[in-house]
């Protein structure tokens, strides 16, 4: 099914400057990215993003975390894209992530773990609309791979 999630390169893969190389493992799928820019969280967009987390223990220092610099946000679109970026992220606690995963690859503890990735259809369209206007999605125009699949319909 054609979805749309909402990712995030958090302020620590930006500061290691890991944001190329996070884009391009969704290109690299090829997946299509319909809505991408660089923003500084405020403490509101972060408290309405992370909601589902209030009154947990880690909660204080995930705004923290979150709000320590500036993010990349993206939307990207493509079959399946919620769960099976999930797995390309790999599980929240790198230890416990598949190897080969971006947070495998590039994290070690769970707490500042690069990336953010929606976790089911509701979370997404919540996401996408926290972070970007509709008007700031770009979802009119065609990959290579959406054309290879049309041409050989
Ligand atoms: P997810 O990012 O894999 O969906 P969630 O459980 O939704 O994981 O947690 C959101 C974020 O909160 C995590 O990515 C991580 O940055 C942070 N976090 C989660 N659990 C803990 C914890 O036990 N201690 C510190 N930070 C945590
Ligand atoms: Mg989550």
């Amino acid at each position: 099914m054609l979805e749309r999630t909402f990712i995030a390169v958090k302020p620590d893969g930006v500061k290691r400057n890991l944001i190329g190389k996070i884009i391009s493992r969704f290109e690299e799928k090829g997946y299509k990215i319909i809505g991408l820019k660089m923003l500084l969280p405020t403490l509101e967009l972060a408290e309405k993003h992370y909601a589902e987390h209030k009154g947990k223990p880690f909660y204080p220092r995930l705004i923290r975390y979150i709000t320590s610099g500036p993010i990349v946000a993206m939307v990207v679109e493509g079959d399946n894209v919620i769960a099976v970026s999930r797995r390309m992220m790999g599980a929240t606690r790198p230890e416990e992530a598949e190897a080969g995963t971006i947070r495998f690859d590039y994290a070690i503890c769970k707490e500042f773990n690069i990336i953010h990735g929606s976790d089911c259809l509701e979370s997404a369209q919540r996401e996408i609309s926290i972070y970007f206007k509709d008007e700031e999605l770009c979802p009119n125009w065609t990959t290579t791979l959406e054309k290879i699949m049309d041409d050989e319909k």
